[in-house]
């Protein structure tokens, strides 16, 4: 049974990705949840990154804080958690290393590696190893008492891969790149089998309580047009395409569905011939361009402030908004307000 939660109060950016005419945007901020924050600093206290995750009293209190210190001018929380969860539910290690991000000591090497096999091999129970994920996201909707949606989300295969076999951030991504150009085929079986797991994944975050997914594709910039074409569409469409049949099985309805391609400017418009609801933009879109593309396919946009703009200044910031609000349509309708990427550590003012 799918457990019962508080009427929403507020549920604007639904309503919004659903396609219908709202009074206003609905606005929320990537990463809106973490080191930015200093209580997110007081309420980590010394646990490590992955500890917080796991503690579903731990990862509420950290999904809440933005919701709380900002009241009434965030429309939506995320979940606290990484996109990291799934290669370790595939049995890889990994660590957040402070100040430097994560860190996989046994990262894959090639097909022919015992550990490759394994992870192909192994059966993966994302029902009972994130079991904690679905803890969180319970508990949290019962914190947020309807003040706003719950986001749940995933990484996308292909940006998951690449931090399974380069073994964490990379600047020129070799490894991940050998793999795809080299290993073609075991890459593929890889990445189907972590695009079923995500589809697992995001509806058991559905049944516990998640009212909205987003899908993070951070590194498809790293792709070309074609090898993005071949590599990450096909397994990004796989998610979109599966997950509202899972969740028809499993008696819950469809939820509003956002795709995140960071860098991926070139697949607008077959980003918008997907079954997502939503398309998030980073900041190389111009708005109106973007807006075009996206409402001609009946699609609501998400973005696309660049962060870095809020290094600005009150004016700087005005400016882009600006911007953004005519480009977008006036935000009446298909315009989910957002940075075009995450909040950074030192966006922080106070
Ligand atoms: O409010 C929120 O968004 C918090 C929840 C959240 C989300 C949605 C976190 C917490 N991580 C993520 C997603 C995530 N994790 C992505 C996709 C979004 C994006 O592109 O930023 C990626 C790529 C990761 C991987 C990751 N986790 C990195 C990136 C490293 C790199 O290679 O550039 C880092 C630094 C983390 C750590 C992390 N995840 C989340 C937080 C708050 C932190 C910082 C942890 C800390 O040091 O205390």
């Amino acid at each position: 049974m799918a457990p019962q939660f508080d009427p929403m109060k507020n549920d604007l950016i639904l309503r919004t990705a659903r396609g219908e005419k709202v009074e206003r945007p609905p606005m929320w901020v990537m990463r809106q949840a973490g080191r930015y924050l200093p209580e997110y600093h007081e309420a980590k206290g010394t646990h490590d990154f992955f500890e917080c995750c796991r503690s579903p009293e731990i990862a509420s209190t950290l999904t809440l804080q933005p919701i709380e210190r900002f009241e009434g001018l965030i429309d939506a929380a995320i979940i606290f958690s990484d996109i990291l969860v799934i290669p370790q539910a595939m049995g890889m290690e990994v660590i957040m290393v402070d100040k430097k991000g994560p860190h996989f000591p046994d990262p894959l090497q090639t097909p022919e590696d015992k550990q490759y096999k394994e992870v192909m091999e192994r059966k993966v129970d994302v029902k009972e190893s994130l079991d904690y994920v679905y803890k969180a996201i319970t508990l949290t909707r019962q914190k947020l008492k309807g003040r706003v949606p719950l986001i749940g989300f995933c990484g996308a295969p292909w940006t998951l891969l690449s931090y399974m076999v380069e073994g964490g951030g990379s600047k020129m991504f070799i490894q991940v790149k050998t793999w795809v150009y080299k290993y073609s085929e075991e890459s593929k079986a890889l990445l189907q089998k972590i695009a079923e797991l995500c589809v697992e994944y995001l509806a058991l975050q559905v049944q516990a309580g998640a009212q909205m997914i987003q899908v993070f594709d951070s590194w498809a910039g790293e792709l070309s047009p074609s090898s993005f074409n071949e590599f990450s569409l096909p397994y990004l469409n796989y998610i979109a395409d599966h997950l509202p049949s899972r969740l028809q099985e499993l008696g819950l309805e469809r939820v509003p569905m956002t795709v995140f391609a960071k860098g991926a400017w070139y697949a607008l418009d077959d980003l918008c011939s997907t079954n997502y609801d939503v398309i998030g933009l980073d900041w190389l879109h111009d708005p109106a361009q973007a807006y075009k593309v996206a409402r001609a396919k009946g699609k609501t946009v998400q973005g696309n402030a660049d962060p870095g703009m809020l290094y600005g200044g009150r004016e700087a910031i005005t400016a882009v908004v600006k911007n953004m609000v005519e480009g977008f349509g006036g935000g009446k309708q298909g315009w989910i307000a957002n940075l075009g990427h995450g909040m950074s550590e030192r966006c922080r003012r106070w």
